[in-house]
């Protein structure tokens, strides 16, 4: 075994079973860093090792720190919107960056101190933290946060299911074959908010969001992690696309755009039952009815959870303060200096503000309204723990997507980002238009081969569902010998492609960002929108640069190369018997291109299996898609690099356009959502106006037809 399976290797075994104590493999060495000793089996020093012999065995580890992440108890639910869970958890993250080497790390790790006193979730949120931050652990892989965590995403029913069935093969001892259990959304279609459990609950979606803030912390010291470029408007961006694909899917499913959620005094209609426990069931997730109010937050500090009070007119006064800087177009930092909030930064300054983040100008005036928000919902049904209940799913980032007042929420934290574009000016006909190139035309292609006899249907889109199988048996919180698999029907479409006709009358060949969006052309009810309504439902489908030659072009693109999505994540079978494709070059850089995308993703981005959203039934669901043309050369953002991409190396950057790259600049110098993130100049109220001066834009009516089967995909 190579040193780097090794390592991967190990990176299983300890996100197995995590709630149990842990079990080292047989075969799974975990050598000891010189300060743990050797108390627990599987913890051995090496052989030959020159490093003192242990004396006298000590089973607990001498790190100070170790205490504060241990604040919040082993078996209890955790929340990254909470400081003090936060805290708990960036203590840990800041041990496993600090040891020497991953081998320390993953020794670290293993050690019974951290991993079977520290409390679960904070466990695997800081090692894939640090795994992910970490240079020299970027060639390694964490197993899909599903498949250590399937009480956070299957209901209980299916763990009951799946320990009946063990016990019953067992009995029979026919322990042979996988157990398949099918998982079904969680509720009836009798509640219209349900119709939307197929994105609400999906796997991929919950685990981007989960990866999205994993990589963009809310607070972190540069020994955790540098400050993200433009972590603030990514915060912006990411979520507001959350809420175009959402809008986009309510209205296949007939219902009307989320609204915001403002009314703080007023009872929310919206229900959610979660139906997840963890810790075999003993901890579950709490309820909420519907007609419930937001109330102040009182919860004491009471050993089994940590202290946090606040009231909702804290929320209220940092709502005002910061409606307040937007309309007077500057922040004011604690130690009084002014910060304008223009069109380059503004953005970015405002979304660390909102968050709040580390990184916001004050947050002791301007407060933590995103954050707090979700812990007030979250406990909103026992806010004072008076009832001793646990936290909703809006407390965690893994589950707080299931939630249809997540929506709500995020969509009021938008209407702040989209009041402060209102107070940018529109976009000029130059910003709009690129000297000397033409787009002609769009059209998409699927790639299935037409039946015999018809011809092959141009700007038709189909969707419909796959099936694809994840692994529940290592992290089930009972050990079971027999693997235990679900079925899990999601969203699919067919692979498709786009051909952009592109003339270049310039004479010299042209390195061209392509920007493809796509937006529903009627709401719910067949009304068609107005661009101003139009534009905040743009869904970004990708975004690349192509080099065209002077004269006509053809630039083709496939739907599966998208610069926001990465493909339906590998399981903890699959990571174990792969080897590590990419070797490692000092410094944890793989050494080769990658050409397989799946051998540089870090997790972060919109699941490929959702690229596009649902549609309707024949004939299908009519979408407008949008190509815009503008200059690389002025876009990039790095002088050095190339349009074939010198950073091809870099870690997220399969999915940048909602990920960035880890450790490096977004690369692209536009604000995001460029040309849709500001609103347009008063006169212009359709799309075809926006678009009439800049023959660098095309547009077309396409259609999403969704068809309610079992589908393929039929890559190219
Ligand atoms: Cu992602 Cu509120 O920021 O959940």
């Amino acid at each position: 075994m190579s040193d780097l399976q090794l390592r991967q290797r190990q990176i299983l075994n300890l996100f197995e079973r995590v709630a149990q104590p842990f079990s080292p493999k047989p075969d799974i060495v975990f050598e000891l860093p010189e300060f743990v000793f050797p108390s627990e089996p599987g913890l051995v020093p090496p052989a030959g090792s020159t490093r003192p012999s242990p004396s006298p065995p000590a089973d607990v580890l001498n790190i100070p720190e170790l205490e504060l992440v241990k604040t919040v108890p082993r078996g209890r639910l955790f929340s990254s919107f909470h400081p003090a869970h936060r805290a708990a958890a960036y203590a840990l993250v800041r041990i496993f960056k600090n040891a020497p080497t991953v081998a320390d790390m993953l020794n670290l790790a293993a050690h019974p101190d951290i991993r079977d006193q520290v409390n679960e979730h904070i466990f695997v949120f800081a090692l894939s933290a640090a795994l992910i931050q970490r240079q020299d652990s970027r060639s390694l892989r964490t197993p899909p946060i599903w498949e250590i965590f399937p009480g956070k995403f299957f209901e209980t029913r299916v763990r009951s299911e799946a320990q009946t069935t063990v016990q019953q093969q067992l009995k029979q001892s026919s322990v042979t074959k996988p157990i398949i259990i099918d998982k079904n959304f969680a509720a009836t279609d009798r509640v219209v908010e349900n119709k939307l459990s197929y994105f609400r609950e999906d796997l991929g979606i919950n685990s981007h969001h989960w990866h999205w803030h994993l990589i963009f912390p809310v607070e972190a010291t540069a020994d955790i992690v540098n400050p993200p470029d433009r972590r603030g408007e990514l915060f912006y961006y990411m979520h507001q696309q959350i809420l175009a694909r959402y809008d986009a899917e309510r209205i296949a499913n007939g219902l009307a755009r989320v609204t915001s959620y403002h009314d703080w005094d007023q009872p929310i209609l919206e229900a959610y039952f979660p139906k997840l426990t963890t810790a075999n069931g003993a901890i579950h997730w709490a309820s909420r009815p519907s007609g419930l109010v937001l109330k102040d937050i009182n919860i004491p500090d009471e050993g089994v959870e940590l202290g946090i009070e606040f009231h909702i007119d804290d929320l209220e006064l940092w709502r005002t303060r910061i409606l307040h800087a937007i309309h007077k177009g500057s922040v004011v930092k604690g130690n009084g200096q002014v910060v304008h909030l223009d069109d380059k930064t503004g953005t970015n300054t405002l979304g660390e503000l909102i968050e709040a983040s580390q990184w916001s100008a004050d947050k002791l005036f301007y407060g933590d309204l995103h954050n707090f928000g979700h812990i007030a919902m979250c406990y909103i049904h026992d806010p004072d723990r008076s009832h001793s209940e646990n936290m909703g799913v809006m407390g965690d980032s893994v589950t707080a997507m299931r939630d249809p007042l997540f929506y709500r929420w995020h969509k009021f934290i938008d209407s702040l980002f989209q009041q402060f574009k209102a107070t940018l000016s529109p976009y000029t006909a130059q910003q709009l238009t690129l000297e000397g190139i033409t787009v002609n035309s769009v059209e998409v292609h699927r790639n299935q081969p037409p039946a015999p006899g018809s011809t092959r249907q141009k700007n038709l889109i189909i969707t419909g569902w796959q099936e694809s199988i994840v692994e529940l048996d290592r992290g089930l919180d009972f050990s079971s010998s027999t693997p235990v698999q679900a079925r899990v029907m999601h969203l699919q479409h067919e692979d498709f492609s786009y051909r952009i006709k592109v003339t270049n009358s310039t004479k010299t060949s042209q390195d061209i960002v392509f920007r493809i969006f796509l937006a529903p052309i009627k709401d719910h009810s067949g009304r068609p929108f107005s661009f101003r309504e139009q534009r905040l439902l743009m869904i970004e489908l990708d975004k690349f640069v192509a080099r065209v030659t002077p004269g006509a072009n053809v630039v083709k693109r496939k739907s599966d190369d998208s610069s926001v999505t990465i493909p339906f994540e590998r399981t903890f079978r699959d990571l174990e018997t792969a080897a590590p494709a990419v070797p490692l070059a000092p410094g944890g850089v793989p050494t080769n291109l990658p050409t397989d995308r799946r051998t540089n993703f870090c997790g972060c981005g919109w699941p490929d299996h959702f690229l596009v959203p649902r549609g309707v039934p024949n004939p299908g669901m009519p979408f407008t898609l949008f190509v815009m043309a503008t200059s690389w050369k002025e876009d990039r953002v790095n002088e050095t690099t190339t349009a074939t991409g010198d950073d091809t190396k870099k870690l997220c950057r399969n999915a940048a356009s909602y990920c960035g790259i880890l450790d490096d600049k977004y690369p692209d110098k536009r604000p995001m959502g460029f040309p849709f993130d500001r609103p347009p100049d008063k006169s212009i109220t359709t799309l075809a106006k926006f678009v009439e001066k800049s023959p660098n834009i095309t547009t077309t009516e396409i259609r999403i037809q969704f068809e309610d089967r079992v589908i393929r995909r039929f890559p190219q």
